[in-house]
């Protein structure tokens, strides 16, 4: 399998993450990407290609002109007020009161986010737009014939709305490409969501649409991030009912047991009959990941990546959470293995 990668990524280096009343070392950190490269080249997994540039068209389509315009200066308007430390949100629109775009910094960083763990520093504009890059690259291959493609992204994506970050991401790199998919003729598409959080971003992207199908497997938000979506009642709206399905599964979940959704996730995508399939791949459900609470193995991501392959799609895999440096090369591109056989 091809891997598409820039070293763009490590643009983004923020140095604070807000966890447990501290401002810790970010999770989420340049050396999970050169780790999965490592590995990558180390098991002569494929080429490795670096992205091509698309501009912000393919990104507009899933995000709003004004959330992109605020990333782009985000860091600057920050800087140009003086303040000491990173950019971070701590200020919301609370219950009752209103959903307008303040002019000044803190307003506009709370109007675009959700959550506060998610420092924006110098470079994250242009690592972001790299990663979305390396996904439509990704896309682009199998759109050319590629059975399957590894867009290793960072940062990830899939916690990111329409118009909001958080949970580490900026661009929804998965429905980036699930809409370019759609925008060259493809009639539907799945998105598969295998990382340990609950893809939000990409759930509500698509909430209201039957053209692609929004699956997710994760930790119950009863009791972790992202709290407040994610839950299996939430079935998609409008032409989109039906079409959005949300597994939960509690602390200390084997492979044994979220595989029997995962099979219930692949049943369904054979029922959608999708012309492609997207993977947000986190392997953040690994048995040693610091922040989550499930006990694959790194043998279950070859297992995994054999199911998927099973699947007999056009397949791009985007990179997004798992926070076990050691064993993040390992077990990415244990997916990956298991694909190709
Ligand atoms: N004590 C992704 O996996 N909460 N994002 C962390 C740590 C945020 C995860 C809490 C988790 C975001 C892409
Ligand atoms: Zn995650």
């Amino acid at each position: 399998m091809k891997t598409v990668f820039s070293p763009l990524h490590s643009r983004r280096h923020v140095q604070t993450e807000l966890d447990g009343g501290l401002l810790i070392a970010p999770h989420e950190k340049p050396s999970r990407a050169e780790t999965i490269l490592a590995r990558v080249k180390d098991q002569a997994l494929g080429e490795i290609l670096e992205p091509e540039e698309f501009g912000l068209g393919p990104i507009t389509r899933v995000h709003t002109p004004d959330y992109v315009a605020f990333l782009e200066t985000c860091w600057r308007d920050w800087q140009a007020e003086g303040k000491p430390g990173e950019a971070i949100p701590a200020v919301w629109a609370g219950r009752g009161m209103r959903h307008r775009v303040p002019k000044d910094i803190d307003g506009r960083l709370g109007y675009y986010s959700f959550a506060a763990e998610t420092s924006i520093s110098d470079g994250t504009w242009e690592a972001a737009r790299a990663s979305a890059n390396v996904a439509l690259t990704a896309q682009k291959l199998v759109a050319q014939g590629e059975r399957a493609a590894f867009a290793l992204c960072r940062p990830p994506g899939h916690h990111a709305h329409a118009d909001l970050f958080g949970g580490y991401c900026f661009f929804n790199n998965a429905a980036v490409v699930a809409q370019a998919f759609r925008d060259q003729g493809y009639g539907k598409v799945a998105i598969l969501d295998v990382d340990f959080h609950h893809g939000n971003g990409t759930q509500a992207i698509f909430y209201n649409r039957a053209d692609v199908l929004t699956i997710s497997l994760h930790g119950d938000p009863d009791l972790v991030f992202p709290h407040f979506l994610g839950f299996e009642d939430e079935l998609g709206e409008g032409p989109g009912e039906g079409y959005n399905l949300n597994i939960v599964y509690p602390p200390g979940t084997p492979y044994s047991t979220w595989s029997q959704g995962l099979e219930t996730a692949c049943r369904r995508i054979e029922a959608f009959k999708p012309d492609a399939l997207v993977v947000a791949l986190g392997v953040d459900t690994f048995e040693g990941d610091p922040i989550s609470f499930f006990k694959l193995t790194s043998a279950d991501y070859l297992t995994l990546g054999n199911r998927l392959q099973q699947l007999g799609l056009p397949t791009v895999f985007t990179m997004e959470g798992g926070y076990d440096v050691d064993a993040i090369g390992v077990n990415a591109v244990n997916v990956m293995q298991g694909f190709d056989g």
